[in-house]
């Protein structure tokens, strides 16, 4: 089961600290929301925060692009050394184009769906990634409310894994009750942020241990 934590949702006060904290406590992938105000109504962290989270840890790295034309933007941020760009199909008019633009710059290559965005829509581009990311909450904010009808899409997707070669990461108000439903149905990994890792009483190493076992 991979864990990635949302560092959106990380002490700000002491970023790296906190990369490296998660880092030994067990995390696999850093995962970093990136938001233009437009695609979604908000703002996400910046390009020198995803600086700062390589310089302090040698683990997994992706970039959540939630951003109008995502396709514009690949090369930049293939630059920062991430393995893993998802874009949301929704937002670009020619996503196998991006998803092409990826890979040519060696990077593992991820779509996120959008609660609204049903499997008939990405069917074609389930063949060319690396992993899906299905938004179990409407992009742009952490801190919102796990929506449940969101759960036949996923088991839905599970069926597909085998006629692909994809993993399925669950992200949006993952709570440790949601991660033992979906890790027993077929979810590979789950992102991390309010519901379930940070601004808890109990050390990373502690939370970590409960979630993987
Ligand atoms: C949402 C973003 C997510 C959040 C994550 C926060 O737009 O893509 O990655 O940061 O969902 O977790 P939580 O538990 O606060 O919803
Ligand atoms: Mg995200």
């Amino acid at each position: 089961m991979l864990i990635c934590p949302s560092m959106m949702c990380a002490n700000f006060d002491s970023l790296q600290k906190e990369v490296r904290e998660l880092d030994i406590a067990g995390a696999d992938i850093f995962h970093i929301d990136i938001m233009d105000g437009h695609f979604v109504p908000n703002f996400g962290m910046g390009l020198q925060d995803i600086e700062a989270i390589k310089k302090a840890t040698k683990k997994q790295v992706d970039v959540h692009l939630m951003i109008s034309n995502p396709g514009d933007y690949i090369e930049l941020f293939a630059g920062f050394g991430v393995d893993i760009i998802y874009i949301h199909p929704e937002s670009d008019n020619h996503p196998t184009r991006t998803l092409d633009k990826i890979k040519e710059k060696g990077k593992k290559a991820g779509i996120a769906i959008n609660p609204g965005t049903s499997i008939h829509q990405i069917e074609e581009l389930l063949l060319l990634v690396d992993y899906v990311l299905v938004m179990t909450v409407n992009p742009g904010f952490s801190g919102q409310k796990y929506l449940n009808y969101v759960d036949e899409k996923i088991i839905k997707l599970v069926n597909l894994k085998n006629e692909n070669s994809f993993e399925i990461i669950v992200d949006g108000a993952v709570s440790p009750a949601v991660m033992k439903k979906l890790s027993g149905i077929g979810v590979d990994g789950f992102v991390l942020g309010t519901s379930a890792l940070f601004g808890k009483k109990q050390k990373y190493t502690e939370l970590m241990k409960n979630f993987k076992s």
